[in-house]
């Protein structure tokens, strides 16, 4: 099955017209058009396939690839870092993989960053061993020290690069081995996991009609909490969800609240796969149930939002690829009389044949169509969408610039037939002062607002930082009963309980809202200034041209709204209060509760700072790509102003070169003119064909086919 057919009419369109407007420009092309094409070169679909540990992630996409055994999926060793899968994108190798590793930066972020709060807690609460996060940093680096050796350093921040892929080589670098795995083989599985932030795969698929990208994902509840960070940023850069649920456990908490942060953003999709439906005892009569509480369910947590839900097994699918005896097996032990019966209460029919039976109940048909019409009417659609938009105002202002132009050389000609040729140097020299004057304005003022957005964008953070902590404190003052009543032993215990948790579901709440409230106050304010930027810069052009320069649009930038998924990083705080050496603290009843109370919560707070660093960084970079999307657009009408500035002092030089050739007198003056002549018919003939481009992107209806 072919997968967003009709997006990928419209992508050929846009792809099209950029290559007609590239051969009417030629030498003309500007800047900003040679950067808007690269955007369409660099363009993907980006899905992210999402869900708890084990729910079947890696095998869903072996299943949608027809791949049998490519991304590792098994019970151990478990994915451990975000895997890219680029399909068909233009730019790529056919065929590779490169792996990121983490940097020194990456590291000192997440070990030495914390370890000031490691010494502390040993001094004031003996045996005190909340940092699970910074232990399991440490462990992660001297893993890849161990296995890496002397390599480990030279590593840091590279990458490594393969003009091929294999299954075996992506086990190496990204899987990790669980103990039982490290003694079965030490070797071959996760050498460089440890290490690797992200693996990029460079593949060709002729099923996907438009570039592509699948991105297979550890689990959300993975217990190794650094890969949490890793994983949420990658789900930041996704546009398109496929959430996997296993069929045991359908949609916990965690599922609905992940769901809940990725529908809030706009311009967001998610599509459901209830996995593992095999494994369901009588699946052929619970599966109705089963899906009918998963939509409700959605419906009510997620009320105006419809999503498609669809159940199956990524593992039949699978089955269907794996050969020789033990395919067969493997098929055999699937091919059940509730498979068949499932098939007739699901679909109506049931395939004489066994590969058939298997493929439609593992869903991956349905799948496969769902994620198709996903992309064809989705995100993805509006960004296509957007780039014609794009090309648009691009075709708009080359058009301004070209009839200003056509005007000015016309004049000149005018000039030259009947005056001296001083006067033509002089007007278009004006033109010229007025030209670059205007350029320069321009870009001290975008510069002045850029430095201006800087120290903006330092006082918003501080001040939303603020905020935050506020929200955290008020938040532990709330807690401190629970963990006073934790911290006090009861008449006849006789050690304390082992740990304290501190649940921080109503803390993510809070700070959800802070945030995207903040956000949205914020946003308002950098909008304004994009605006007043952009009248003044079209203030400048219109001045230089001696024309009104239209207003550009500051529709439809980036980050309309902005929430973010990166609060999920943890659901609780651990704080282990019970350390080999510390039983005989606890057992000194004269603790001094005030003060331990204290502690825990000044323990808690340096736990919680990285989680709030990193929101505050997010926050700082939707800003940021927002406000750099407009000064895109804006720069749109300084590049119009700059490529007349060249075309004017070419039409000089051009001037000066006739005049050379035939002599300043009126004969030569005429024959120069009549030369410029067909300058303007070149202008004219590009002007009409960059209208009939126009007119052809006009043509193409604007809204989706329902
Ligand atoms: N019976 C059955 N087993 C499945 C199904 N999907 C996956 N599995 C098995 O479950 C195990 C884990 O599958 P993976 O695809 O590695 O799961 P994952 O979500 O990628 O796991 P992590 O990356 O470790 O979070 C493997 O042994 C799979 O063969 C399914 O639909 N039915
Ligand atoms: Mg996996």
């Amino acid at each position: 099955m072919q997968i967003a057919t009709r997006l990928k009419a419209r992508l050929d369109f846009v792809r099209s017209t950029m290559e007609q407007l590239h051969g009417t420009l030629e030498d003309e092309a500007s800047e900003s058009f040679l950067s808007l094409r690269e955007k369409v070169d660099l363009w993907a679909a980006k899905v992210a396939v999402i869900g708890q540990v084990k729910a079947g992630k890696s095998t869903f996409l072996n299943a949608l690839l027809e791949q049998h055994d490519f991304l590792p999926s098994d019970i151990n060793p478990w994915t451990s870092v975000v895997t890219n899968l680029r399909i068909n994108l233009p730019k790529d190798p056919d065929t590779g993989v490169s792996f990121e590793f983490f940097s020194d930066d990456d590291w000192n972020g997440m070990v030495e960053g914390k370890s000031a709060i490691g010494d502390m807690s040993e001094e004031l609460l003996p045996g005190f061993d909340a940092d699970l996060l910074r232990e399991q940093s440490k462990e992660l680096r001297e893993q890849a020290k161990a296995r890496l050796g002397d390599h480990y350093h030279t590593m840091l921040g590279t990458s490594h690069d393969f003009n091929f892929s294999s299954p075996d080589l992506l086990k190496r670098y990204v899987c990790a081995a669980t103990d039982a795995g490290k003694e079965l083989n030490q070797e071959a599985l996760g050498r460089y996991a440890a290490l690797t932030r992200e693996a990029n795969v460079y593949m060709r698929d002729a099923a996907y009609q438009v570039p592509t990208i699948l991105t297979d994902t550890p689990g959300v509840n993975d217990p190794f909490l650094v890969r949490d960070e890793v994983t949420c940023r990658a789900l930041d850069r996704s546009d398109m969800f496929i959430m996997v649920l296993s069929a045991h456990q359908a949609l916990t908490d965690i599922d609905l609240s992940l769901i809940r942060l990725l529908t809030q953003q706009s311009d967001r999709d998610v599509l459901i796969f209830i996995n593992r439906l095999d494994e369901l005892d009588q699946y052929d009569t619970r599966y109705e149930a089963l899906l009918e509480d998963v939509t409700e369910r959605l419906e009510e947590a997620v009320p105006d939002t419809d999503f498609t839900v669809i159940a199956g097994s990524g593992f039949m699918a699978d089955a269907t690829q794996t050969e020789g005896y033990e395919g067969q097996s493997i098929r055999d032990e699937l091919d059940t009389p509730t498979l068949a019966a499932y098939l007739k209460a699901a679909y109506g029919h049931c395939p004489n044949d066994q590969n058939e039976r298997l493929l439609l109940g593992s869903g991956i048909v349905k799948m496969k169509e769902a994620l198709s019409e996903m992309i064809d009417n989705g995100v993805a659609y509006r960004q296509i969408e957007q780039f014609m938009d794009d090309i648009h105002a691009h075709i708009e202002a080359i058009k301004f610039s070209m009839l200003n132009a056509v005007n000015s050389v016309s004049e000149n000609i005018a000039l030259l037939r009947k005056s001296t040729n001083e006067s033509l140097t002089l007007t278009i020299g004006d033109e010229l002062v007025a030209l670059k004057k205007a350029v320069e304005e321009i870009d001290d003022l975008t510069q002045t607002s850029e430095d201006q957005l800087v120290s903006k964008l330092q006082k918003l953070r501080a001040n939303l930082e603020a905020v935050l902590m506020n929200r955290i404190d008020g938040f532990l003052e709330d807690q401190e009963a629970m963990i006073e009543s934790s911290l006090l032993l009861e008449e006849n215990q006789e050690f304390p309980n082992e740990s304290i948790t501190i649940y921080l579901g109503v803390l993510h709440g809070e700070i959800e809202k802070a945030v995207s409230e903040h956000f949205e106050i914020a946003r308002a304010d950098v909008d304004r200034e994009l605006r007043s930027i952009s009248e003044l810069v079209c203030e400048n052009v219109s001045l230089a041209f001696k024309e009104k320069f239209q207003d550009v649009s500051l529709d439809n930038l980036p980050f309309d709204k902005f929430s973010t998924t990166l609060t999920m990083a943890k659901q609780s705080i651990e704080a282990n209060l019970v350390g080999k050496r510390s039983v005989a603290f606890w057992k000194k009843k004269s603790i001094d509760l005030s003060r331990t109370v204290k502690v825990v919560k000044t323990l808690a707070i340096a736990e919680l700072i990285p989680a709030m660093n990193t929101i505050l960084d997010a926050y700082c970079d939707a800003h940021r790509s927002r406000f750099s999307a407009g000064i895109e657009r804006v720069s749109l009408a300084r590049n119009v102003a700059e490529q007349a500035f060249r075309d004017r002092g070419a039409l000089m030089k051009k001037h000066y070169e006739l005049v050379k050739e035939h002599g300043a007198d009126q004969v030569g003056q005429s024959h120069a003119a009549d030369q410029l002549e067909s300058k303007v018919d070149e202008l004219n003939r590009m002007y009409g064909e960059l209208t009939k481009i126009e007119e052809s992107l006009m043509e193409v209806p604007k809204h989706k086919a329902a």
